[in-house]
């Protein structure tokens, strides 16, 4: 499969001939479904991929919190709240698996928080929106966690093991967190004409930057030829976007509201929808730290670790004097 790679996009795939016995031997084996686990021997290019990714991926999941965070005082009934709660636990967790995951590469996590917190590593443009009322809390559960699934589902099939198994349970758990919001959604559309007009207003604010969730379209994509090579990424962002829109219009009829894209339309040739072109300038513009609320998530991230310090050498200390009982 490798030997018929070609360049694509802006990333240089290896050809078959560039590639020393090893790498053949690990190209080998990604094409054949093996999974490649932490000891196996991998390229160097390889295991960074990974680590940018899945720290990325990681930071994503903590930050992400913080949107949805922010409305646990104000749910608007008991239920609601304790369904938003084990929500943001979950994603939570989801950061610390993920974490995990890239320490099997040779990471460590402190050195990738000190990353986050130092504003170099990347984590998702969506979360770099304010999330303005409660119909907010709709719209992320459905659209935000609707796009992770669609972008995740196939990471359970990618080619590095401890990656791949943990995106099983994320996955599971970002069902419950899409379904949660569409509810959320299905209760305002059903309520009062105001209800729903702020499920509308929630959906014309969220839509775009969902679609942007999959990342620069495949034309100007850096790393997504390669990292089809080595099956990180299955798909290609465009066709995962794709599919979000394909999945999610029917949806949006249902809750009898409009989709804030004058261009869309069926076409009937493709079996798919054509949609409006995406505001790139504004994607590049949050993903280099300028979005509405980069600055605030960031500073809000700190100062959580800050304030946990107390904590973590509690955990520390707990376990030196664990370990000296059972030195002597
Ligand atoms: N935001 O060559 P490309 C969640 C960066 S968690 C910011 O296509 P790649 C959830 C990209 O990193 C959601 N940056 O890259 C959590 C790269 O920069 P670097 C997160 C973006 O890696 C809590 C550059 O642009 N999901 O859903 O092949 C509550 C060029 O892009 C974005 C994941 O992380 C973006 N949207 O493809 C609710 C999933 N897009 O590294 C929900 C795993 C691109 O060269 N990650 N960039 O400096 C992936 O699947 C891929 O990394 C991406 C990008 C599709 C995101």
């Amino acid at each position: 499969m490798y030997a018929q790679m070609v360049d694509t996009g802006l990333t240089q795939v290896r050809k078959a001939e560039e590639m020393s016995p090893e790498e053949l031997a690990f190209q080998a084996r990604i094409d054949a479904g093996v999974k490649i686990e932490p000891k196996d021997w991998m390229p160097e290019a390889y295991r960074k991929t990974l680590v940018r990714q899945i720290s990325q991926h990681a930071h994503s999941e903590i930050v992400g919190q913080l949107p949805e965070g922010n409305w646990v005082t104000r749910a608007p009934t008991l239920q609601r709240k304790a369904i938003l709660l084990a929500k943001i636990q979950d994603e939570a967790g989801h950061g610390l698996y993920l974490y995990s995951a890239a320490e099997t590469l040779g990471v460590s996590r402190e050195d990738l928080l000190a990353e986050l917190h130092a504003g170099r590593a990347k984590y998702s443009s969506i979360f770099n929106y304010p999330a303005l009322n409660w119909a907010d809390m709709g719209a992320i559960g459905w659209l935000v966690d609707g796009s992770a699934i669609i972008n995740q589902i196939p990471l359970c099939r990618c080619s590095f093991g401890p990656y791949s198994r943990a995106m099983v349970r994320v996955c599971k758990e970002e069902s419950f967190h899409a379904r949660q919001g569409y509810d959320i959604m299905l209760a305002l559309c059903r309520g009062t004409p105001e209800q729903k007009q702020m499920a509308q207003d929630a959906l014309n604010r969220w839509w775009w930057p969902a679609l942007m969730m999959f990342g620069p379209s495949d034309a100007t994509s850096v790393h997504s030829a390669q990292s089809m090579q080595w099956r990180i990424k299955l798909f290609s962002n465009d066709e995962l976007r794709q599919r979000m829109v394909d999945q999610t219009i029917p949806q949006i009829e249902y809750l009898g509201l409009t989709v804030p894209d004058p261009d869309l339309k069926w076409n009937e040739e493709r079996g798919r929808y054509d949609f409006g072109q995406i505001d790139w300038d504004e994607f590049h513009n949050v993903v280099r730290g300028n979005g509405p609320c980069n600055r605030e998530r960031l500073s809000t991230r700190r100062q959580a670790y800050e304030d946990g310090a107390w904590f973590r050498d509690a955990l520390v200390a707990h376990a030196d004097k664990q370990a000296t009982r059972k030195a002597a």
